[in-house]
């Protein structure tokens, strides 16, 4: 097992282990009303919202199949127009990562960033979030540990003209990746919302098809706000795509089915973990192979 795998199992261990006391062998008789009920209560309370939970437990109360298998192929639908994501292929490619505070954009921007360098690529990062001096410098730490390039200004400089300046830079020295980091924001500050727009549009300003990719970091671990954070920043800025972080930590893994189902954009990564390597694109199976308790866990019940 792969050691992100096995941070993303343990990460959601607390949701697995619950459905692995409920979730009955394959031989198992005809579920109780009370043990359908329990299997429901379980995915509510591990993020999948009353919704999604109860829709997974429809499914797998028709499929003439044992529960764990009936739950997986749910799961596995509900996942499927988060994984239908194209590769962006413009060329420089131009990424806006926009998201509430604290989420992990500026290390999910660092692992970016070394990702892209060790396919060879020219990357250059612009230092949008200029709120402190020392969100510049933490930035700096990670573009310089990738080998990229950056585009800074002073503290307090206005965002929009350095994801301007950034993008101008990165089409004249022909990069081949351009990401602005920008500050976190509470989605319903209009201020900062406001400021937000005018970056997306100053960017398109600079090169009119730009941001190719909007994508915005959630934290795993926040539960339901997640979906008003991803409703609010969609309508501000074009959200394109998700990356959901710290599922290594203490989230419970079913908002990833909750996002999915409600708003059908592509997961394009998820982080587990504060290092280079903690970055994975979004694999649906792994990630529904980690949410469920393992079959073999399952076959052993009586
Ligand atoms: N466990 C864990 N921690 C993470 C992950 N991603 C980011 N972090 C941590 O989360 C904290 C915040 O990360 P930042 O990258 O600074 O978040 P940010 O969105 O840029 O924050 P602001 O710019 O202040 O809005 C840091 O301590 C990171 O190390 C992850 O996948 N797992
Ligand atoms: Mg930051």
């Amino acid at each position: 097992m792969s050691g992100f795998f096995s941070r993303l199992k343990k990460g959601l261990n607390r949701s697995r282990e619950s459905l692995a006391q409920l979730i009955p062998g394959s031989k198992a008789e005809k579920l109780t009303e009370t043990e359908w009920q329990n299997i429901e209560d379980a995915l509510i309370m591990a993020d999948c919202g009353a919704a999604v939970a109860d829709s997974l437990v429809q499914y797998a109360r028709k499929a003439r199949i044992p529960v764990r298998e009936a739950l997986q192929k749910a799961m596995l639908k509900k996942l499927a127009p988060a994984t239908q994501g194209k590769t962006p292929t413009a060329q420089p490619l131009v990424l806006l990562v926009i998201g509430v505070n604290g989420t992990g954009k500026t290390t999910t921007i660092g692992k970016l960033a070394t990702m892209f360098r060790s396919e060879g690529k020219k990357v250059l990062v612009g230092a949008a979030d200029t709120f402190r001096a020392a969100a510049v410098e933490q930035l700096s730490v990670w573009v310089q540990r990738a080998g990229a390039d950056m585009v800074r200004q002073h503290e307090g400089a206005d965002p929009a003209a350095v994801a301007f300046d950034t993008v101008k830079r990165g089409y004249a020295r022909a990069y081949d990746v351009i990401i602005i980091d920008t500050a976190g924001r509470v989605q319903n500050d209009q201020g900062l919302m406001n400021e937000l727009a005018k970056v997306r549009r100053v960017i398109g300003k600079a090169q009119s098809d730009a941001p190719h990719e909007v994508w915005q970091v959630l934290d795993g671990g926040t539960g339901q706000n997640a979906m008003v954070q991803v409703e609010r920043f969609r309508e501000i800025a074009g959200t394109t795509g998700l990356i959901v972080t710290k599922l290594d930590g203490t989230a419970k893994g079913g908002i990833v089915l909750q996002l999915a189902d409600t708003y059908r954009l592509p997961i394009r990564y998820i982080g587990v973990g504060e290092t280079l390597e903690d970055l994975m694109p979004f694999d649906a199976e792994a990630f529904v192979e980690s949410l469920l308790p393992a079959r073999d866990v399952i076959e052993q019940k009586p």
